[in-house]
């Protein structure tokens, strides 16, 4: 196979000329391709086949213990002003950064095979989806692409129709954490990726394509690209409605997309769309509409089972690549929060010692395609998208934000995303546990200055006569023992609930200088095991420590200079004010 696009087929060439690789392998995306570079994989030790009887198809994969997570400190902006990369995003001058990488790229591929995979973001039909070539040494990483994203011939053949394409190049190079570069050249929709076969720094369609490109992409053309979960809610009439959250890494987005209803809420189904990223578009009436760019779930482990998520956890039985799990006795896989089975090689392939730590790494995943949840949504295949109602921002906080509250309008609402703050998670490589500022959770996936980017969000709100309400929402508040306030997870239905109700005007709130948070009575907490005293907590504001956060923000606002919308700053200073 090759192609008649001229300039896939001279990149290919010039990419083969500076790598080297011995054969070059263009992907079709056909099971039998899929099957032969497993059997090479099991071959070589890449992957290790789990139990056949009880997890059929399944392979686990160790990645070097020096790359099992994203690396924000090597990942790079390249425009040609620094500015336009903006303080949130490391940046290097375009022809530094492609002389750095390309001489790492220098006969990289010596000995190995090249993969050329053509994959189509989002449904292959949608005018909304865009198309994007990767090419990569790792046969894992062309693996985990077939399952996360629509690839092979169909997405050649829109490449060659369109001709359009983003450029992603993908080494492992030789997974030396100081010659590890994630680069993104967004004015020439170009990735470099070198050093690292994980994830979000390999995978190059999930977040440097259709986040951190395709961000860039959106403010040039109208539209949004967020690390936000697409959820359709449908109540026992048979209504569906559709919302957007974004959540930062590893803080509950697949878990709400996939979300199973507690008995308490019989005749009610959750339907999922997407549990990462979403390309949301106004269409010719002024509604706002998604579509989910992936095909697959990079989902985290850890903390899945039969009680938190069911869904999740039937899914990944059958035909999942798991990547850093321990293994039990008899080859199954294992995490922690698993609650079956014990642990005897943890993820590094060594012995099982808690005192090496976890058995399963914190941010170990699992890669399956979407069409094995059972709360797949047909929808997500609809080139039109789906409508959304409300968009939900949310972080990991031990405390000051509340269980859930709304923007008083759009505008506010673009501050309340702005001001998003999470503690840190295993997602990305660092300190744990630390809370720091995490707008819209775009603060490692935004392709310019977040001064712009909030611009835009702006301007978006000035395009429609509907646009969704904005929420807020916190399943992380902790009590003074360090206990989860609320229950999350299924329950969190219910905040949901109160989100939808409040769209139609339907549900009560009380006014507080943050936005509108629910009346006890609003909420729906009827045979929840929660007192009253720690709805009160998750139900009101401290006006004391809302006065911290805002100074927080006020600070954080600062350091983007003139390029902070005006508004956003009399928003802040509104809020401020209210709160005396
Ligand atoms: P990325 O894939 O990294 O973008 O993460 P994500 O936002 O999809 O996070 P995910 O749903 O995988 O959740 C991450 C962790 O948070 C898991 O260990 C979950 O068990 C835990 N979690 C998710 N939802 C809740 C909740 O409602 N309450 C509590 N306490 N924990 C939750
Ligand atoms: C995240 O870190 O937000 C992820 C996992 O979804 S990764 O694909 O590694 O970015
Ligand atoms: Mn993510």
């Amino acid at each position: 196979m090759t192609t008649q696009n001229a300039n896939l087929a001279s990149w290919v060439e010039e990419v083969a000329r500076l790598t080297k690789p011995d054969n070059i392998h263009w992907c079709d995306g056909s099971e039998a391709e899929r099957e032969r570079l497993i059997e090479m994989m099991l071959a070589d030790g890449t992957l290790l086949k789990l139990n056949e009887k009880t997890y059929p198809n399944c392979y686990l994969h160790r990645s070097n213990p020096n790359d099992v997570a994203r690396v924000e400190h090597l990942t790079f902006v390249c425009t040609p002003e620094r500015d336009d990369a903006g303080p949130n995003n490391h940046w290097m001058a375009p022809a530094d950064a492609h002389a750095k990488i390309d001489a790492l790229f220098d006969g990289c591929m010596k000995g190995r095979t090249m993969y050329v995979i053509p994959y189509c973001m989002g449904p292959i039909d949608s005018p909304y989806s865009r198309c994007g070539v990767e090419i990569t040494d790792s046969p894992y990483v062309v693996v985990n692409m077939h399952l996360m994203t629509r690839a092979g011939s169909d997405a050649l053949k829109r490449i060659e129709r369109e001709g359009t394409f983003v450029k992603g190049l993908h080494s492992i190079g030789d997974l030396d954490p100081e010659k590890r570069f994630i680069m993104h050249f967004p004015e020439e929709l170009t990735i470099k990726s070198i050093g690292s076969g994980y994830g979000g720094n390999a995978l190059l369609g999930k977040k440097c394509h259709a986040l951190r490109i395709a961000s860039w992409q959106a403010r040039q053309e109208g539209w949004l690209a967020e690390h936000m979960l697409i959820v359709g809610i449908e109540n026992p009439q048979g209504e569906k409605k559709y919302v957007a959250a974004a959540f930062p890494s590893a803080c509950g987005k697949t878990n709400l997309a996939m979300l199973i209803p507690p008995e308490s809420h019989e005749g009610w189904k959750i339907w999922t769309v997407g549990d990462d990223i979403a390309w949301m578009h106004f269409d010719e009436e002024g509604q706002l509409r998604a579509i989910n760019p992936e095909a697959g779930y990079f989902g985290v482990v850890p903390g899945t089972n039969r009680k938190t998520n069911k869904n999740a956890f039937d899914m990944i039985t059958h035909d999942t690549i798991f990547t850093n799990v321990a293994v039990t006795e008899d080859m199954e896989p294992w995490w922690e929060g698993r609650k079956n089975g014990t642990p005897v090689i943890d993820w590094k392939g060594n012995k099982y010692d808690p005192a090496n730590g976890p058995a399963a790494h914190p941010n170990s995943r699992f890669t399956v395609s979407a069409k094995q949840n059972p709360s797949y949504a047909p929808e997500a295949e609809d080139p039109r998208g789906v409508p959304i109602s409300a968009i939900i921002f949310g972080g990991r906080r031990a405390s000051v934000a509340p269980l859930v509250y709304q923007a008083k309008d759009w505008e506010h609402g673009v501050l309340v995303g702005a001001s998003v703050a999470s503690e840190t998670t295993a997602a990305a490589t660092g300190a744990v546990g630390v809370v720091r500022r995490d707008p819209m959770a775009m603060k490692p996936f935004c392709g310019y200055n977040f001064g712009d980017y909030w611009n835009h969000w702006l301007a978006m709100g000035q395009r429609s006569g509907k646009l969704p309400q904005i929420f807020h929402v916190n399943w992380f508040r902790q009590d003074a023992g360090g206990n989860f306030m609320w229950p999350g997870f299924g329950e969190n239905l219910r905040v949901l609930r109160w989100i939808l109700d409040r769209c139609e005007n339907r549900a009560a709130a009380q006014e507080t200088a943050i936005g509108y948070l629910p009346t006890k009575d609003a909420l729906d907490t009827s045979g929840l095991d929660i007192d009253d005293a720690t709805l009160e907590t998750l139900l009101s504001i401290d006006n004391e420590e809302w006065k911290t956060e805002v100074a927080g923000v006020r600070e954080y606002f600062e350091s983007f200079g003139d390029r902070l919308p005006a508004k956003l700053r009399e928003r802040l200073d509104q809020v401020d004010r209210d709160l005396g």
